[in-house]
């Protein structure tokens, strides 16, 4: 049996270019608290984005749980059931209430038609998922927060390197979330970052993840620990330098997909939306007429793993599920029960996808 081909796996730099990157550290012997890759990763990122603001974090949930602090967030906050189970967890552990607004097919990304209709008197906030790395209908978004006064915070943790119209996703909404863990498009091995458009939150976010201390001997705020440490942000360096080559890769692991697999009955190829230019994080696949989970199976008994992202739906989770039992979110559940994405990382090689293909279309044809 081949070694397993698992849904992702991460870009490391070479050993060398860590190891030179890191060397300093064993001088310094500043390991942690904003040290100096901190700082330089921090500004090359702005630098990337083409971002005004941003504070790095040690993980892409802590960073979405203090944008929810900072912005300071009540009530009810209209979400999307379609996501990993941090974005809904964090609305959660914030103590507000998610309510879910149901996703569109086309994109999968909050249907922006059922938003106004789920607004009321305690809603503070719309938190939206670029789920895929597909951009949500921003401008829609933006009309209906101005109007009701709500705040916005993406949950971008799939839309690393993402541009709209020229224009990077990072400075969409009043804020955006990444998540830079090991499965990422970009990774710090675990981090995540906050970029925001009013600077004034600057000082409460890095207060935030570092325990509420503002200046030396001056606690301001009940913050928690999470800091980015300098082994995370040496490892951003490296991939940062990295990141076109990445993406480049991606793009023809995610083009072959497209040739091998356009026309097949019974399946529905992600696209990409017009005026993006994607960082191809995901190959998530809809199958129609054909059972997901056999799909899987088949593909499982060869060794290769796709996953089905994102099923269950959060609110359909165990935990939730008698809170949310007559929620009625109609196309998050086609989506959820018919998606598998499809193995998508630099170093997948050209034969191992178009086998990855030749055993969907044999099993599909089985299944027809
Ligand atoms: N919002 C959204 C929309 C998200 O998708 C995520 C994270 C977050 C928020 C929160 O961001 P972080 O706090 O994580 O920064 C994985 C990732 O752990 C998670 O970051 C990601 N979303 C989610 C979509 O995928 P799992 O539970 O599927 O991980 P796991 O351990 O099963 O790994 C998936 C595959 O990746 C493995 O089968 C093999 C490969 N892998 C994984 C790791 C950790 C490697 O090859 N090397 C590795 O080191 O959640």
């Amino acid at each position: 049996m081949n070694n397993p081909i698992q849904v992702t796996q991460p870009s490391l730099p070479s050993f060398q270019e860590y190891t030179d990157e890191i060397q300093g550290l064993w001088d310094s012997k500043w390991l942690t608290n904003m040290g100096e890759k901190h700082k330089k990763l921090e500004l090359e990122l702005m630098n990337f984005l083409n971002t005004p603001n941003i504070s790095l974090f040690s993980n892409g949930h802590l960073a979405l749980e203090n944008a929810i602090a900072a912005l300071e967030l009540t009530g009810e906050v209209i979400t999307t059931p379609l996501t990993f189970a941090s974005t809904t967890h964090a609305i959660i552990r914030s103590g507000l209430n998610p309510i879910f607004c149901d996703i569109n097919c086309d994109d999968y990304t909050i249907e922006v038609e059922q938003i106004e209709s789920l607004i009321t008197e305690n809603t503070s906030a719309i938190l939206p998922v670029h789920v895929y790395g597909n951009i949500c209908n921003f401008s829609e978004i933006n009309r209906i927060a101005k109007k009701y006064n709500l705040k916005v915070i993406y949950d971008a943790a799939h839309a690393f390197g993402i541009t709209v119209d020229g224009v990077n996703v990072a400075n969409l909404g009043d804020a955006s979330m990444f998540s830079f863990h090991a499965t990422k498009v970009f990774n710090t091995i675990e981090g995540g970052a906050v970029t925001y458009k009013n600077s004034n939150l600057t000082k409460i976010l890095n207060a935030l993840k570092n325990f509420g201390i503002t200046e030396f001997e001056s606690v301001d705020y009940v913050g928690g620990n999470a800091k980015m440490n300098e082994f995370q942000a040496a490892m951003g360096l490296c991939n940062l330098r990295n990141i076109k080559t990445e993406i480049q890769k991606r793009e023809k692991v995610y083009e072959r997909y497209v040739v091998n697999l356009s026309g097949v009955k019974g399946i529905k190829l992600p696209s990409i939306q017009r005026g993006v230019k994607s960082n191809y994080a995901y190959f998530p696949v809809i199958f129609e007429n054909v059972s997901r989970d056999a799909i899987d199976f088949e593909l499982r008994k060869h060794n290769i793993f796709p996953r089905k992202y994102f099923y269950p739906l959060t609110p359909r989770f165990q935990y939730y599920h008698k809170r949310y039992n007559s929620l009625h979110i109609p196309n998050a559940e086609y989506i959820s029960e018919r998606v598998l994405t499809l193995p998508l990382f630099a170093n997948l090689t050209i034969e191992e996808v178009d086998q990855i293909c030749s055993i969907i279309i044999a099993e599909i044809k089985v299944l027809r």
